[in-house]
């Protein structure tokens, strides 16, 4: 006689594994991109995904992973919008026994065991090749190099990161000067409105704008023009991410260059999700790898982005 039990506690392998993901919000092609990558990624890979949107508020992205906690999710990830204030949310989940992977940006906790694995760019890295091409561009120039920046949201990996690396390599170059720094919270908008405010300050002293992310060179494109200055000309624009309307911009000769940070974090994440539900043990950290595309690349390029 052969008993054949079907039922839920026989299909372990086979269970359907839940992922409660918090993202930052929509402020830039970047975001979108990247949550349009976490969900195509959840889907082909027969993951259920929980999205949530914290509108750019590190108290909605608190509230998001403790309901995710409360749904007894089986991994939480989420894209911290600021470095700091995570440890009792993370602790929380940490004794609910659920792991917590972090994308695209770090977290600065004294604990390092809250989260098991953080996979995203190296922001140090694109400022420094961000100030590497202005060193290189500028190098027959003897004059005094008088730069803008528009930093990103206050608190975040990438401002914080992307200022670091920018600085350190001019900083023992006297003739790279930054007139100004002020966060544009990786917006377009803002990124229009503060350099509407550098330009009435500064006029034309201003050389070099160095933003850090597209959307700000963007919205600062306009402040430029608007202004009566030929962008990518009078003034020179570095910025960083790489997305398609940085491409189109390069290719109107607005844009002299865009350092890459790639978004498409889907997949990577996903197999993630699926080794720690399979028992396996992750890096602790997953490094994106990214280039830098000068405008005379960008009608070449063009074509192949895939965001
Ligand atoms: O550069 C910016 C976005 O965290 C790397 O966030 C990301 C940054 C990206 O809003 O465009």
């Amino acid at each position: 006689l052969a008993l054949i039990v079907v039922g839920p506690g026989c299909q372990k392998e086979n269970k359907q594994i839940t992922l409660g993901f918090s993202q930052i919000g929509a402020e830039s092609e970047w975001r979108t991109a990247n949550t349009k990558s976490i969900e195509e990624s959840a889907k082909a890979a027969g993951i259920d995904l929980k999205l949530s949107d914290a509108q750019q508020k590190q108290e909605n992205q608190i509230k998001a992973i403790r309901s995710f906690i409360a749904q007894k999710v089986d991994v939480i990830a989420f894209s911290p919008v600021v470095e700091t204030g995570w440890e009792p949310v993370l602790r929380e989940a940490k004794e609910a026994k659920i792991p917590v992977i972090l994308t695209d940006r770090a977290v600065d906790t004294k604990d390092d065991t809250l989260w098991v694995s953080f996979m995203g760019s190296d922001f140090v890295e694109e400022g420094r090749r961000a100030a590497k091409w202005l060193v290189e561009k500028t190098k027959d120039q003897k004059d005094p190099i008088n730069i803008v920046e528009l930093q990103g949201t206050v608190g975040s990996a990438p401002a914080i990161d992307r200022k670091k690396g920018f600085e350190e390599i001019i900083k023992d170059k006297p003739q790279f000067k930054i007139l100004r720094s002020q966060t544009g919270d990786f917006t377009r908008a803002k990124g229009k409105e503060v350099m509407e405010a550098f330009l009435k300050a500064e006029g034309k002293n201003i050389n070099v704008l160095y933003a850090h992310n597209d959307d700000m060179a963007i919205g600062a494109i306009q402040a430029i023009e608007e202004a009566g200055l030929k962008p990518g000309k009078d003034i020179l624009i570095i910025s960083i991410d790489a997305v398609k309307g940085a491409f189109e911009a390069m290719m109107a000769g607005k844009l002299n260059v865009t350092v890459e940070c790639s978004p498409l974090l889907g997949p990577q994440l996903m197999s993630a999700v699926k080794d720690l539900v399979a028992g396996k043990q992750l890096p602790k950290r997953i490094v994106t790898e990214e280039g830098v595309f000068p405008m005379e690349t960008a009608a070449q390029e063009f074509p192949k982005r895939k965001y």
